[in-house]
């Protein structure tokens, strides 16, 4: 990238991205080279055993991070497919650790009502062998938080409102993706709901046709991390052939 003073001030090209709104797309070729069977099987097999090796963690060490890895695994959770390809999410990298310290304490209030009954026996029973609880010390431990926020629909500079569909189904695709991202690229990420989650909307200023999705902190485990002794089903057990 060049570096003159003409290049640093030159204008940010129009955005290639918007919505169509019932203009067909241009078909354009997709001729991706084929993968040999053996490398397929080969790539597949290490890919299961990496995934497998991923944990989320609730322990970060305080090391930075290099941001660009975050801002690449983000990149690669805005690949993700999406309901007429309307990509609703916003994801939000948290740096001001004041703005952290307002979501811990805003989710801590919430997680304490949480935990103190409001989510019923039933559900505290579910979590208690995991040991959480309303102290998410994560959120202004760990060395990055992403905020994920769903477009509930899209909203136009004038105003104007156009419904999204499969917003859920998207944005948890794409959050999947995120934590595949991250987890290959050698960093640990947790997957934090407060609930209700609109503290976030209004701490960290989202317009009106934004709802949070997920906070997930992300960063390296501590040295003394430690995570449950979990066993996942087996592929027998979750595959079912037809
Ligand atoms: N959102 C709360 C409670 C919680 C709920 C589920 I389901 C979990 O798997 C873990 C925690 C919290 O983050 O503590």
């Amino acid at each position: 990238m060049s570096s003159s003073p003409q290049a640093r001030t030159a204008p940010t090209p129009p955005e290639r991205w918007t919505p169509t709104h019932g203009e067909p797309y241009r078909p354009v070729p997709y001729r991706p080279e084929r993968m040999p069977a053996a490398e397929s099987l080969a790539r597949a097999a290490e890919l299961r055993a990496r995934m497998d090796g991923r944990r989320t963690v609730r322990q970060f060490a305080p090391d930075p991070v290099p941001e660009q890895v975050v801002r690449d695994a983000i990149g690669c959770a805005a690949t993700a497919p999406s309901g007429a390809h309307q990509q609703p999410w916003t994801f939000v990298l948290v740096k001001d650790p004041e703005v952290r310290r307002r979501i811990r304490a805003a989710a801590e209030a919430e997680e304490q009502r949480s935990y103190e009954g409001r989510l019923g026996e039933e559900w505290l029973a579910a979590l208690r062998p995991l040991g959480t609880d309303e102290v998410k010390p994560h959120l202004t431990d760990a060395p990055h938080l992403i905020v994920v926020f769903q477009q509930r629909h899209w909203l136009g500079p004038d105003g104007t409102k156009r419904k999204h569909y499969y917003v859920d189904e998207s944005v948890g695709i794409a959050v999947g993706m995120l934590l595949s991202a991250l987890h290959l690229s050698g960093l640990a990420a947790l997957v934090h709901t407060p609930s209700p989650m609109r503290f976030l909307q209004e701490v960290l200023g989202r317009p009106a046709n934004e709802k949070a999705f997920a906070v997930i902190p992300v960063g390296y485990p501590a040295p003394d991390c430690q995570v449950p002794d979990l066993v996942r089903k087996s592929l027998d057990q979750v595959l079912v052939e037809v």
